[in-house]
Parts: structure tokens; C-alpha cells; sequence
């Protein structure tokens, strides 16, 4: 189905058949723009190069233009509905997907939706002031999209609130525009979301290894049997790819501008020629990819077994496994500390299902890594090896909360964990090193000198295109 963009709200869910909804969300409408204006990007800018969503049928669902910030138009979109659409998994197997929220699982799907909806401004406000010191025009603009598309992810999952959980929902969706990143007194529910993103560095590898946690959990929130909800992730899903390649390429491209300095110097401490020692990057790999495994909630959890009994979330491709879809009688096999070792130990499927989304989502963590290091390798650089720590390294959450684990995955003392930790993770001389870097450059076709410049531009476009005026 085509977007209304006649609206003052674009949808696809015909918002004008339905005056009183449309009476909410355009009440809610003036708020979303007062915190874009308060919280969203603090850069000025006079128009940028942006994609906005006008389709969700398979062809040309997005369209390309120069557009002012304030004025992009967020709307609400959802895939196109399978009529015939049933249940995947847990107990409802095979029935009828929900048009409508069950009365016994409304609180849990509500909190679904809130901690889901609860992100994506939270990121927004992370990213702030990163187009103070945007490394070229072109990142700049990518910035810029990202931060646009998780304005709209949080108005599908607002959408949701309004339309179905009716005044619980209005009272949620207000609260996501009070809570705020860092904040003392009423912080983003996540705990990576109350992280700086201070920097370019943080920001490539926030948009690789978080954003990434957004696709898998997106993921599994397509498969609920709560058909609306189904239907948003998916459509959510396409404009998430672009974040991925944002945080892919963009560690790419600081891998590439390293490797280059270490040759052209021939040394592997660049920091005095203008790059980013590859020890650096590696901290701030471990920093990000263990708060984003954090973000996966405990290896067991009754919240995810009884989410996925009763159908509200599925795992990962869950149509594509090839076993009951219950799991009642299912066990797997977790890893966690045992006094002064790592065990593994047998535990039911069903409870350890965050652990098995955690695992897909390591698996495809690996890739990055693997082609980081062919980077490396393209360059003749083979002493040094990019790594994912271990799953234990700096958690605060679930079974490695409390313990501290090295990122090679031995348990140690308080003392030798302290010892170590400025080696492990960005220490202060690192994070000053990287801060010194980040200077602006607004010119056309130019780029920071400890960045590679990207392979090409966006949508055709060539590299030294304005993709974003003053
Ligand atoms: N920080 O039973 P447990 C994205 C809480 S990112 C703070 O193990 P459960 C994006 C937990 O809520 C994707 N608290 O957890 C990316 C629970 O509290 P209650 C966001 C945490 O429920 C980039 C308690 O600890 N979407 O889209 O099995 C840019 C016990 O935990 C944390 C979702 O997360 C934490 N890290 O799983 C923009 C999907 N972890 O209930 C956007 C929706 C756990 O006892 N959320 N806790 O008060 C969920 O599916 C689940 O809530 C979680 C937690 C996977 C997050």
C-alpha cells in the first residue's frame, strides 16, 4: 500500500478513518518536534541529502532529496499485511495472528514496545553533537539519516502505544520524550543507552555493534503474533540496513586510514602522524560489543521464555528452524563463570533463549571482525589481529555481572581486573587522542585525515556531491 503523504502525519495505516487516533498522535505530533529541536541534532544546517520511506511495496520504497531537518516527513508504515498470517511458536502455534492486543498479555507486550520505543530517540540524543565535528559532508549526511529513521522508529512504536493500549499507551508515549540519555534523575531504560557517543570512532562503532542488536531484536519482535507490531518491525528492518552499512564501512574506513599511516610511517604508533592506533580501535570494540551483548538481557530469563510461550516474541529466523517451535522439552548449552573458571553447563531452550539471539548476533559480529582483519592483511599488516573479546569482558548483566573476565576469557581478581583495564578499555589518553581528531570538515568531496574516504557516494551520487548546505 502506498503513504498518504497528504497528511499532516504520512501513513499507510489510514489514519483519517480513524479521527481519534488521529486527534492523539497529531497531539503528540508538536511535542516530537519541541525534544527533535531540544534533543535532536544541535548542528544548523540549511537542507541534506536524505531518503525518506514513501512506499512499502518491494519496489522504489524510498525516494531521495534534499530536505530541512525539522520539516522531514516522519510518518507510520507498516509492511503489508498477509491476511493468512498465523502463529509460529510457543502454545498459540498455528493460530490466527492478533489484530488486537490479548487482554492477559497487554502489560508485556506494552513493555516490549516501551523498552523497543525507548532506544531509538535515546540514540538520537547520543549522536547530538556529533555534526560539530562531522569527519566530511558525506558522513555527515549519513548521520543525519540515521538520526531522521530512529525519529520514525519511535513513532511506529508510539503509534502502537496510541492505537492499542489506549490511555497506558498515550502516558508511555509521553514518557519517551521525558526521559532522557545520561540523565540522572529519569535515564533511558537500556544501559547502552545512557552511554556517551562523544565521538566518530564511538559513533561507527555504536552503528555496527548496537544498531545490530536493534536488527536482531527487531528480528525476533517480527515474528510476534501481535500482527501490528509484526508488520512495523519488518518495515523497520529495511531502513535499519542502512545503519548497519554505516557502522560497517565506517570501521572499515578507519581500519584502511590506520593500515595506510602504519606503512607510510612504517610504525605501529601513528597517533603523532593524525590516525587511530589500532590498539585504541580495539578498545573501543570491547567497550561497544560488551554493552551491546548487555543489551540481550540475562542468558536466562523467564521474561523471554513466557514472551515466547505465549507468542509475543520468536527467535531469530524462526521459520527457517527446523524444530517444534515450542521447546518445552529442549535444552542447550551456556557458558558462565564457576568459581574461578568458565563452565559450560545444560539448561532448558526455553529459558535461555536471550542467549540464543546473543548467539546468532556474535556470529554475525564475527564477520565484521574477520573483514576488518582482511584489511589488515590487503595492506601487509599481519602482526596485529582485531578480536571480539570474550562474552564475559565487562559485563553488567546477566551471569558475568559481577565477576570480572579478561578479554581473552579468564576470570581474575578485582585487583588484576583494575591493573588491566586501561588496557583493555579506552583509557583517557586514548579517549583525549581520538577527541583531538574530531575537527569538522564541511568541504565537498574532502575528508578527515584519520579516516579513509568511502568507495562511493550515496544513491548514485558522486563523493564531492554537497550532501548537506549551511
Ligand atoms: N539495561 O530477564 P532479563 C535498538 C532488565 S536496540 C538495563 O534477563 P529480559 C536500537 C530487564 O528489562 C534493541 N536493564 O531481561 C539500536 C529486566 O527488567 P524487569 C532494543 C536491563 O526481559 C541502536 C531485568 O533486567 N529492543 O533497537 O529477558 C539505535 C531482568 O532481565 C538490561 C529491545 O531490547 C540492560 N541492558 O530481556 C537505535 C527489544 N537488560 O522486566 C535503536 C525489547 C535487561 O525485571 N526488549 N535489563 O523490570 C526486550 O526484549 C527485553 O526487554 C530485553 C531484556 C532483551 C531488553
Amino acid at each position: 500500500m502506498s503513504i498518504d503523504y497528504t497528511e499532516r502525519i504520512p501513513n499507510n495505516v489510514d489514519l483519517a478513518g480513524d479521527r481519534r487516533l488521529q486527534r492523539a498522535l497529531e497531539s503528540w505530533q508538536p511535542r516530537f518536534l519541541q525534544w527533535w529541536g531540544e534533543m535532536g541534532p544541535a548542528l544548523p544546517t540549511q537542507d541534506v541529502y536524505l531518503r525518506t520511506a514513501v512506499d512499502v511495496g518491494r519496489a522504489g520504497w524510498a525516494h531521495f532529496d534534499r530536505v530541512r531537518l525539522p520539516d522531514y516527513r516522519w510518518g507510520i508504515f507498516l509492511a503489508e499485511r498477509d491476511p493468512d498470517r498465523r502463529i509460529a511458536f510457543g502454545q498459540h502455534q498455528g493460530e490466527p495472528v492478533w489484530q488486537q492486543v490479548p487482554g492477559e498479555h497487554r502489560a508485556s507486550l506494552q513493555r516490549l514496545i516501551v523498552v523497543q520505543g525507548d532506544t531509538e530517540p535515546a540514540s538520537v540524543e547520543q549522536q547530538r553533537r556529533l555534526g560539530l565535528t562531522a569527519p566530511s559532508l558525506y558522513d555527515l549526511r549519513n548521520l543525519f539519516q540515521v538520526n531522521v529513521e530512529e525519529g520514525r522508529h519511535l513513532w511506529a512504536m508510539v503509534y502502537l502505544l496510541h492505537a492499542y493500549f489506549g490511555r497506558s499507551g498515550r502516558d508511555e508515549a509521553e514518557a519517551l520524550l521525558l526521559r532522557n540519555s545520561g540523565s540522572e534523575d529519569s535515564p533511558r531504560i537500556l544501559g547502552a543507552f545512557n552511554e556517551e557517543t562523544p565521538d566518530w570512532l564511538s559513533f561507527f562503532m555504536f552503528t555496527y555493534f548496537t544498531d545490530r542488536d536493534g536488527k536482531y531484536q527487531l528480528g525476533t519482535l517480527k515474528e510476534s503474533a501481535f500482527d501490528p507490531l509484526s508488520r512495523t518491525c519488518e518495515f523497520m528492518l529495511k531502513e535499519e540496513a542502512h545503519h548497519m552499512f554505516v557502522g560497517t564501512t565506517g570501521v572499515d574506513r578507519v581500519v584502511e586510514r590506520t593500515a595506510q599511516l602504519m606503512r607510510e610511517h612504517d610504525t605501529d604508533d601513528i597517533a603523532r602522524h593524525g590516525g587511530i592506533p589500532l590498539p585504541v580501535i580495539q578498545k573501543y570494540l570491547n567497550f561497544h560489543y560488551s554493552v551491546s551483548l548487555d543489551l540481550f538481557g540475562g542468558e536466562t530469563s523467564t521474561n523471554v521464555a513466557n514472551y515466547y510461550s505465549s507468542g509475543l516474541k520468536g527467535r531469530w529466523q524462526e521459520e527457517r528452524r527446523g524444530d517444534d517451535h515450542v521447546l518445552t522439552s529442549a535444552v542447550t548449552t551456556i557458558e558462565r563463570p564457576g568459581g574461578e573458571r568458565i563452565v559450560s553447563v545444560e539448561l532448558p531452550a526455553l529459558t535461555a533463549l536471550n542467549h540464543d539471539l546473543r548467539t546468532a548476533y556474535i556470529g554475525d559480529c564475527e564477520t565484521g571482525v574477520t573483514r576488518w582483519n582482511r584489511i589488515l592483511d590487503s595492506h601487509g599488516i599481519t602482526g596485529h589481529r582485531l578480536a571480539l573479546p570474550h562474552v564475559g569482558f565487562n559485563r553488567k548483566v546477566g551471569a558475568f555481572a559481577g565477576c570480572h573476565v579478561t578479554p581473552g576469557g579468564r576470570v581474575v581478581d578485582a585487583a588484576t581486573w583494575a591493573a588491566g583495564r586501561l588496557a583493555w578499555l579506552p583509557a583517557p589518553a586514548d579517549k583525549a587522542h581520538v577527541e583531538s581528531l574530531m575537527r569538522p570538515v564541511y568541504e565537498p568531496g574532502k575528508i578527515a585525515a584519520w579516516l579513509a574516504p568511502p568507495r562511493s557516494g550515496i544513491n548514485g551520487q558522486p563523493l564531492d556531491y554537497e550532501y548537506v548546505r549551511f
